[in-house]
């Protein structure tokens, strides 16, 4: 005999009993615990898509009154998803089958902020995961000249003036947006502490962490492990950039012994480098095509560049996107109201209404992000036939490096291939090439590991909300080598001008996906048969390939991600040697550009 809860029983059993006394009675078997999660999953699902469909009219129509259906909706998935996780508890002694224990784990692991049990925090927290991100999508910054900017319009004029003054007023007008956001931010954060706290995990980081198959603090060693193989060459490169970037601003605002100011660098966020490429370019070698301008010189429309994704997958053998896709998607920003223009991809019902969320520019950028959403898509669909709790990727960075993986397939032979270019560049170009990519993938790789780290800071209490500011750039600055343009006091919450902050999305995700992409791409061009260097091959109409691939998305969540990596290369770890492998020459290369630089920085903080 055993005594549990008598309000559980009530649930379990479906009888109705009052008052929270405790009873003795038999001990639940397996087959209750089967019973319950297949109960639980069919619940979940139902409030999981109707919280899915209020997002969509949230993010795509910023009202007050979407802002408020979404919260509710999302109060109802938290709630239910609380009380069943504190439920399953009851089958923690039970001898289960690998499968049902799996499914009790996740279930507990299945949400991205935990919320307490307390039906009036449980309001509370969904409020305000709802008023964040609406914060966000609204945000405009508007000049002395009157002109009024988006996030969009912003993050075009970062990428492309290279007058200093001007890219420090868009840098600093963007940052206006999160200040008010900074009370609900740390009352946020304090709920889902709580909630994490209850579900037996150290704090809402220890949560995070533990969503990849192994303990927190385990995960965290691994991070550490895998960054350490590709310090060196983030290193040569932001070297290199740094110098190059002290030639067009002056090294009085470029300092060469110091971190690089978070302006000049192409991107709002300085998470990646790719538009300063003209910059940092070899000189003697001049690119013969750029895909920005073959975007527009073709006429290629929003659409069409969907289209042209959706074609990659197809050859592999992986189908056409439903009609629905094509007429429930927000492609591009609407005119006429406010919406979330951050990318996203949507799995509506969890079988085929399937979405993207974009405000597409035609540009080079967008190409691959158009492509890195597909991926979540085809992913969605691989594992449409398991049940709720499986229905995921085998970890956060797998949906995040699917598209990205196929994205390293647009080389110059897949373009002249479907006609974009006439002639495929020679030998000479790969450098260019690869620094084009490695102002993408390897200047992010610093980055997509901070984001976390900061927020582990802050959410083991090590960062208090007076000091969030201080800690946000110190950390950038250790690990990018990336300074602020200026002090920066705590009058400012510069981490909440990210969007997946105020979004409460992890961001330990894309460095895993950064990572894994070239795991995935070496194994994929292996499998074709390719001989060429691995930044030379596409998979592109490989249906062997595409088999491959997607008998690995198909296994959705249901076993631990290292078997599902396994099931692709044999491996069983994250591991970037392929990553390496793909920019070697580049590291050699940027080393001989550095000779006679000082590389590194020192850090202020
Ligand atoms: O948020 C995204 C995707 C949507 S899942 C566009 N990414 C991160 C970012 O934009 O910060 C992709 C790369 C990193
Ligand atoms: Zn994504």
């Amino acid at each position: 005999m055993k005594t549990i809860n008598k309000k559980l029983v009530a649930s379990l059993c479906g009888l109705l009993l009052a008052g929270q006394t405790t009873i003795a009675m038999a001990a639940p078997t397996p087959a209750d615990a089967k019973a319950f999660i297949d109960k639980a999953e069919k619940q979940l699902a139902k409030l999981s898509e109707n919280r899915f469909r209020a997002l969509w009219v949230r993010d795509t129509f910023i009202t007050k009154d979407s802002q408020e259906i979404a919260a509710s909706a999302v109060e109802a998935f938290m709630a239910a998803t609380v009380n069943l996780a504190n439920e399953a508890n009851a089958f923690s002694d039970v001898q289960l089958d690998d499968q049902t224990r799996r499914k009790l784990n996740l279930l507990k692991l299945s949400l991205s902020l935990p919320a307490p049990s307390d039906p009036a925090k449980i309001n509370e927290l969904s409020k305000l995961t709802s008023k964040l991100p609406g914060m966000y999508g609204k945000a405009k910054y508007c000049r002395p000249s009157g002109e009024c900017l988006y996030e969009g319009d912003m993050s075009e004029i970062i990428g492309n003036s290279r007058n200093a003054d001007e890219l420090l007023e868009v840098w600093k007008g963007w940052r206006q947006v999160s200040p008010p956001m900074r009370k609900d931010y740390a009352r946020m954060m304090e709920l889902a502490n709580e909630g994490a706290r209850e579900f037996g995990y150290a704090d809402l980081g220890a949560y995070w962490r533990s969503k990849y198959d192994m303990s927190a603090s385990e995960f965290s060693q691994d991070l550490e492990r895998v960054f350490g193989q590709v310090k060196p060459l983030y290193e040569a490169l932001q070297c290199h950039v740094r110098a190059k970037l002290g030639e067009t601003y002056g090294t009085d605002i470029v300092n060469q012994k110091e971190a690089i100011p978070a302006h000049l660098t192409g991107n709002m966020w300085a998470q990646d480098w790719a538009n300063v490429y003209d910059l940092v370019a070899p000189k003697q070698i001049k690119a013969s095509y750029d895909l920005t301008s073959i975007i527009k010189e073709k006429g290629m429309t929003e659409k069409d560049m969907v289209k042209s994704a959706e074609d990659f997958f197809v050859s592999l053998g992986m189908g056409k996107l439903p009609e629905s896709f094509w007429t429930r998607s927000q492609f591009t920003k609407p005119q006429d109201r406010d919406v979330v223009c951050h990318a996203s991809a949507e799995d509506i019902d969890g079988v085929e209404d399937l979405r993207i969320k974009m405000c597409i520019q035609r540009n080079a950028e967008d190409f691959k992000v158009i492509h890195h959403e597909l991926g979540h898509l085809y992913y969605f669909r691989a594992y449409q036939n398991h049940s709720h709790l499986f229905k995921d990727s085998a970890n956060g960075g797998f949906h995040e490096a699917i598209g990205d993986a196929i994205a390293l397939s647009i080389t110059p032979k897949y373009l002249k291939e479907i006609g974009l270019i006439n002639k495929i560049p020679g030998a000479e170009e790969d450098i260019p090439a690869l620094l084009r990519m490695a102002l993408d993938k390897v200047a992010f790789l610093p980055w997509g590991l901070l984001v976390d780290k900061w927020r582990w800071q802050v959410a083991s209490g090590e960062v208090k909300p007076e000091n969030y500011n201080a800690a946000w750039w110190k950390l950038r600055e250790q690990y990018q080598g990336i300074k602020a343009p200026e002090h920066r006091g705590e009058e400012h919450f510069d981490a909440g001008a990210k969007f997946h902050v105020p979004g409460s999305v992890s961001y330990t995700r894309y460095f895993v996906a950064d990572i894994m992409q070239f795991q995935f791409h070496k194994a994929l061009c292996d499998i074709a048969g390719n001989k060429d260097a691995l930044h030379r091959c596409s998979i592109y109409g490989n249906q062997k390939a595409g088999t491959k691939l997607n008998d690995m998305l198909k296994m959705g969540m249901s076993q631990p991600w290292p078997q599902a990596l396994k099931a692709m290369n044999g491996q069983t770890q994250m591991d970037a040697t392929a990553m390496l492998e793909y920019f070697a020459p580049l590291q050699k290369w940027l080393d001989k550009e550095n000779e006679g630089r000082t590389c590194g920085w020192q850090n202020r903080n």
